[in-house]
Formats: structure tokens, sequence, C-alpha cells
């Protein structure tokens, strides 16, 4: 158990100490920053000790332990977070009371470790938190980018990027380990030497060597014994620079290899759910696996070298999506190379070891890499990946459909074509002994849809793994009123343990609890309205629902329904002002991929219809809309709290799961949302009166799409899409630039509409009006809320580490 020794005076002369010794600082309270740089040394001391006492305890009782790999961890921020985590939040306030400040000032001070894009990066974050917290030995590893997800801004309602500089004064979560430095080659040939007993054996040579510095980040589990690491390579030179070339006065030219070399962690790609094929990035990914492999092995190196046997026993490695599968060749590839093993070994090593989650069906996510692109970069790499291939196809794929060339094409890991790529999705499955989704309804697509063929050939390998959100970071941290009167009722730690929110179903009707949980909900949306304010200038009602979509900006996830259907209300609203309809306040958060148009022009669009609705005196202040700017982990932690009504809108079958989803109705926030991803188990677990379900059904869709859908049915048969869809083409928005906001009109139209906006608009409306039928209706909708928060233990990420443990890592906690 925890024994947290840090009270408030020991705090208190902790931080006068860093303040005063470490950062060389006079007590200057507009200095924020150097108190809370103080506050974060402080507690570092505590977190470091304790990741030494895990440490050496995880070696001496050898246990099991997971390596996570991932392209992205989306943190956020970190302190109030580790203060929760080592249970010294309250002491710290207190402590910071003696300086007269604000722990939740100094909180905001920390920028966002913001490198990943989206539910991708956060799980991986709520995962590493989940494992700390149950003491289990684990090891995150990915890259330290020195600029993470883009900054965004508007200029006149136009998303501007520019770089997020993390670390540009450093960060002090993070302890620079350069004895830990691994050294990566690539490029190069491959020399085949023809050896005595008539073998060949393959000698890579490669032409560059880059150096991957690790950063350690520890990672505090929840009133647990454990501190783990998430540990974050960075790309440098192996030489600082050339020295000849220096002396011969050509500095820029000496500075190049180091230029080339820290460009490989410089900056991370933006693009969630879409591959974009670049170099730069296969050697990220390549660079952090090699990183992670030498990593991994290492820790096992005893005096004699390495036990294999032990290694095979004690280590699982989990590839975060495809962008990591890199990691299996490099594994076979350093068994057999560096370590002399033998194919036959190395193989079934590998087999054993890794385990794959497929986090997208989504055509354009699913990486493929040119095999020229391969045979550059990794020579010898390309030669094993042809062998697993070849092994694989004349061993098991004709052992189950012999002599069948149409299945050898459709299952090899190479695509042939025009060009021929590398599946790396194949790769994954063929080598791994768990594949997993990360919903039901996803992991059953998975079987059914994308790998059918895989499935019938090892019926055990595709199972399911359910994501999960970690409590401690939203609601405990995030929600500190709601989290109090939780813990008036409920006297399990529940942070822990979520399952006990269940007792307060009882509850949901008791008019005074209700009372208290409508009036903590109706306190933070009064903390929203004034961030609103402060970050878009425009005042909003906390009296008005505030309807929420938070998440990145996609086609498939749908901003433009709830914009078309923004856009249906104004148009009722400017032909009744006195609708009857409970004030609404729409709120957008969310980033496009700087190379994707119309999600530019989508968030464009809502921008300007925002200027247009928020200052029409007509509609009464019954209708406000605003996209808040730069949406990250942070901004998250502000909005969920506050949110009345959570938008899970995808098109049926196109998000895996939804995280987001989990955390708005944690916080007492009512879905209106399709039947896709969690969104089916939330409802399960909610019960059908307490969440709005709308839309087509994932076999609906599959339906409408093989008979030919065609949106113009739609368009033309329904007048008030007709209306709304011509607006687009107005100037009405756009003064004096009709056509402007354009491109989602013709894109539903034109564009064949493959998102089905159009085909589910109607029963979306129909779907709201029944929710603003059951807002006004208070207790009610207090009910709903309370049953929403009361109901989502399932989506502890506790459980989802739990399952993994349970079906595919097999480990046991390693607590004191
Ligand atoms: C995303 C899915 C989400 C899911 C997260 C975490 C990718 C490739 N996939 O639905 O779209 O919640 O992964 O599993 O980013």
């Amino acid at each position: 158990m925890a024994k947290p020794k840090l009270t408030p005076a020991e705090l208190t002369k902790r931080i006068e100490h860093h303040l005063q010794f470490t950062l060389g600082e006079v007590a200057d309270k507009e200095n924020k920053q150097a108190y809370w740089r103080a506050t974060c040394l402080a507690i570092n001391e505590a977190v470091i000790s304790k990741l030494q006492t895990t440490r050496a305890r995880q070696q001496e009782k050898q246990v099991k332990s997971v390596n996570y790999l991932s392209l992205e961890y989306l943190m956020g921020r970190m302190l109030s977070n580790n203060l929760h985590n080592l249970g010294v939040f309250e002491a710290a306030e207190k402590a910071l009371k003696n300086f007269d400040m604000e722990l939740s000032d100094l909180c905001e001070q920390g920028a966002d470790l913001a490198l990943g894009n989206g539910g991708l990066g956060r799980l991986a974050a709520c995962f590493l938190d989940s494992l700390a917290t149950l003491d289990y030995a684990a090891t995150g590893y990915g890259v330290h980018y020195q600029h993470g997800l883009f900054k965004q801004s508007f200029d006149q309602g136009r998303q501007i990027e520019e770089p997020d500089l993390w670390r540009e004064f450093g960060s002090p979560w993070e302890v620079c380990r350069p004895e830990a430095a691994q050294l990566i080659p690539l490029y190069g040939h491959v020399e085949h030497q023809t050896q005595a007993d008539g073998s060949v054996k393959s000698i890579w040579h490669p032409s560059v060597t880059f150096k991957g510095v690790p950063w350690d980040v520890p990672i505090v589990g929840y009133n647990s014994d454990t501190v783990n690491v998430l540990r974050l390579w960075e790309s440098r030179a192996v030489d600082a620079f050339n020295w000849d070339l220096f002396n011969n006065g050509d500095y820029l030219q000496a500075h190049k290899t180091n230029v080339q070399a820290e460009t490989v962690s410089k900056v991370l790609y933006p693009n969630d759910e879409h591959d974009a094929g670049k170099e730069l990035r296969f050697i990220q990914q390549y660079f952090f696996c090699a990183c992670s492999i030498k990593d991994i092995i290492a820790r096992h190196q005893g005096l004699n070298g390495v036990d294999w046997a032990a290694f095979a026993n004690d280590t699982a490695i989990q590839l975060n999506d495809t962008h990591p599968t890199i990691a299996i060749v490099e594994l076979q590839r350093t068994l057999i190379d560096d370590y002399g093993m033998n194919w036959n070994d190395a193989w079934a090593l590998c087999r054993k070891v890794f385990a794959y989650t497929n986090h997208t069906l989504l055509p354009e996510a699913l990486e493929k890499w040119s095999v020229k692109l391969f045979e550059r970069v990794l020579p010898r790499h390309l030669e094993i990946l042809y062998h697993i291939n070849e092994e694989f196809l004349n061993n098991e794929v004709n052992a189950k459909w012999p002599h069948d060339f149409q299945m050898r094409a459709k299952l090899s890991i190479i695509e042939e074509g025009a060009e021929r790529m590398v599946r790396m999705a194949h790769l994954c499955v063929v080598t791994a002994h768990k594949v997993n989704g990360v919903a039901e309804i996803h992991s059953k697509l998975v079987k059914s849809d994308l790998f059918p063929e895989f499935d019938a050939l090892w019926p055990e390998k595709l199972t399911n793994v359910t994501n999960g959100i970690t409590p401690r970071r939203w609601l405990k941290a995030c929600n500190p009123e709601l989290s109090k009167l939780i813990s008036k009722h409920v006297k399990k730690d529940w942070a822990k343990d979520l399952d006990s929110l269940k007792s307060l179903e009882k509850l949901a009707d008791d008019a005074k609890f209700q009372k208290e949980f409508m009036a903590i909900k109706r306190n933070n949306k009064v903390k929203l309205a004034e961030e609103i304010e402060s970050l878009t200038g425009v005042k909003v009602s906390p009296d008005a629902i505030f309807d929420i979509q938070i998440k990145r900006l996609h086609e498939y996830k749908r901003q433009h329904l709830n914009f078309l259907h923004i856009l249906a209300l104004y148009h009722r609203l400017l032909e009744n002002p006195d609708m009857e309809m409970h004030p609404r306040v729409f709120i957008f958060g969310a980033k496009a991929a700087p190379g994707y148009h119309l999600a530019k022009e989508i968030i464009f669009a809502i921008n300007k219809v925002a200027d247009k609705v928020n200052n029409d005196v007509r509609i009464k202040d019954k209708l406000k809309v605003v996209f808040l700017p730069n949406y990250r982990v942070s901004l998250a932690e502000k909005i969920i709290p506050a949110a009345d009504v959570s938008e899970q809108i995808s098109t049926a079958g196109k998000e895996a799961s939804g995280t987001g989803n989990m955390k708005l109705a944690l916080n007492g926030a009512v879905t209106i949302g399709t039947l896709d991803g969690a969104n089916i188990e939330i409802a399960e677990e909610v019960g059908d009166d307490n969440i709005f379900i709308f839309g087509n059904t994932v076999d609906q869709v599959k339906a409408i799409k093989a008979s030919g859908y065609n949106p113009y049915d739609f368009y033309e048969t329904n007048k008030e899409l007709t209306k709304i869809l011509d607006w687009l083409d107005s100037d009405f928005f756009t003064p004096g630039q009709p056509y402007e906001l354009s491109a989602i009109k013709h894109s539903l139209l034109d564009g064949g509409d493959p998102y089905l906006v159009l085909a589910d608009f109607q029963s979306y409306s129909d779907a709201h009006h029944a929710l603003d039928v059951a807002y006004r209706e208070p207790a009610r909708w207090a009910k709903m809320a309370i049953l929403n928060t009361a109901l989502m233990g399932k989506f502890n990420s506790d459980r989802s580490i739990q399952d993994y443990v349970n079906n595919i890592w097999q480990l046991t906690p390693c607590a004191e």
C-alpha cells in the first residue's frame, strides 16, 4: 500500500528548497511557472524513489512484464494526476496556500504532453495509468517527439496550425538516460556469404547509423505500490558533428548528419486514421521499434547472456495498431543475425511474445509500405519478411486451402499490383498469438469483414477487449465537486473500483440527490461558460443545454451531420422564433489533419454559421454555436464535466470504439448516438431509456450501400434538407461570397455521401427533438444523467487491462 509521507509541511519545505536552489528564484508570486516547476520537482523525489523500489521489486520477483509499443501517447498534463495518484493532492493544496497560491491555478501552468493524435494515443495513456494502478510490470515505449500535435487557432474561421513547443524550456517529468542509448542502423545492402556447410548467411552492411536516446517519464499508479516507466526515444547523430568539415569552414555541412538524425523524432505525424506512406514515418517506426527491442533484450541480459527460454516466458509485447509492426521483423532479425538462433526457434519466440490490437477498419488507415521503400531502407528486413511470408503461405495456407492461389494472394503479406506493397496488418495477424478489436461490434467486424480467412485459419486468435478510460483523470481529477458528492455516498475507493458507482442507482430518483448532482453540473457549466467567453468572446448561458462534440475531425465521425442539424434548427427558429425548444449551446472541439481539405472546410463552415447564429437577435439566444480552438486533453478536462449531451454520431460500423463517449457519460452527460463502437455497450449498461439512439445500424448501412445509395433521394424528398443544403450555396453566412460553404453540399451530393449523412439526418433530428423534450422535464433528465454516471463501471480502463492480462498477457501483479 502507498504510504504518502508528503505532509503539507514537508511539501512546503521541498517547494521552497527547489524554488531557491534548483531554480534560483526569489519568491515572486507573479512567477507561477516557477512555483509550478518547484511543485513538480517537490513530488518528483517521491516519484523517483518509488520508481526505484518498483524496479528492484520487479527484478527480484522476476515477474512477467508487458511492453506496450505505441507511436502515440496523449498524456496531457501530469501534475494534478500525479498528485492524485500519490494521494497528496490535498496536502499540496495546503502547502501552496502557505505561499498564497492556488494549486488549481498552478496545474494550468504545465504544457500538455500531446504526443498523439486522438483516441489511440489517449487509450495508451489510460492503459499506462491502469497498469501501474494494478501493480503490473509494464513499460511503455514510444517516440520522444520534439513537437507533438500542432497547436490550432482560427483565422477568420479557418484552421491555422503552429508547431507545438511542449518542452521548449524542458519538462520536469522526464529523465534522460544516456547510459541506455542504442545505435540503430539503416539503409545499405545485404551480402550473401556461402558457409562451409553450403548454407548461405546474410550479412547486413548498413550505410547510416542513428543514436536513440531514451527519456523516461515515470507513470505513477493510483494508490498502488507501482511507478512504471514510459520510455520515449529521441533520435540523434552518433557524432556531435563532423570536425574535419567544421575545420575546413563548412559549418552547415558539418551539421548535416545531425539534422538528418534529429529529423527522425522531430514531429508527430498529424494524421488520424490515415496513412500517408512517407519515408520519414517509416523510419520513425523502425527507429523506435529497434531501440525498444534492443532495450527489452538488454533488460534480460544476465552474466551468461540472455536466457531465451526465460525471455519468452517473461515478455509480452503489445503492438498498438500496426504502427510498430516492424518490431516483429526486427526481433526475428536480431535473434538470427545477432544471437545466432535458428529460424524456427526465433519464429516460435516471436509468435509467443507478440500480440496486436486493431483500432480501425477504415481502409485508408490500414498501413501498407511499398516493397521498394522497404528494400532501400531495411534490405535485410525485407528478406526476412519474404521468408516469413513464404513459410506462412506454403505451410499454413496451403495446408488449409491446398493449391488455392486466390487464397494465397488474398492472405499474402505482400500485395501484388502495379506497385508491390507490404500489408502490415497481415504481418501482425500472421505473427501475433492474439489479435483484438476494441469494442464488441468492432471485434465482430474484424472477424467477419476484415480478416474472415484468418479467423477460419486460427479460430482462437481473434478476440475482443473493449476499451476503457481511467476514472482517476476522467472523474476524480477533472470533476472534483462530483467526486466529492460521490465519495459522500460511495464508501469504497470508487476511483479504483468504478463498479461501486452502481450503488448511486438507488439515488437516481431521490430529489435531494438530483438537486445536488445537477447543481454541480451547473457549476461546471458556469466555469466552462467563462472559459468559452475567454477563448471565443461568445457569451453562453449555463442554463442552456450544453451539447458537446469533441473528437478529431473526420467525415466518418460526422461533425457535418451535427452541423446540418444546427442549420435546420436555425432555419426553424427563423421561421418561428417562438418555437418551443430549450435554449441550446452546441460546442465543438476538433483538430483536422492539415492535409485533409474537406475536414478543414467543415471547421470553416461551422465557424461561419456560428458567427451568424450567435449574433442573430431574432432567435432570442435560443441557439449558440462555438468551436473551441486547440482541442486537447487539458481542454477536454474542462469541457467534459460541463456536458449535458454527448454527440457520438459516427456512421454505424466506422468508429471502432470511441472513448470520449465513455468519459462524457461518466460525468453525467446523456448520449445521442448511433449503434456503433462502444455506444452499443454504453446503451446496454444504461438501458434504452437513458440514451438517445438513432440512425441506420451496421446491417442497414450495408444493405443501403449494397442496393446503391443515392443521396439525391433524400435531398429531393426531404424539403428541410433541400433548404439547408441550398443555403450553403448562398452568401447568407458569407456575405458577398456565395459558394464559400458549398464543399460540404458537394461532398454529400456529387461526392456520393460516403458516410450516409443524409440517410441518417431525419432520424437524428427526431432524436434531438426527443432529447429536448426530456430536458424540459428536469427530474427525468437528472435521473438519466445520474444513471449514466452510476452505470459506467464497465468502462474503467482497469477492467480493460485485466481483460488483456487474463486473455493475452498472463501477468501476475507485483505489489510489495
Ligand atoms: C481509434 C478509433 C477509436 C478508438 C481508438 C482507441 C485509430 C486508428 N483508431 O474508435 O477510431 O476508440 O482508436 O482504440 O486511431
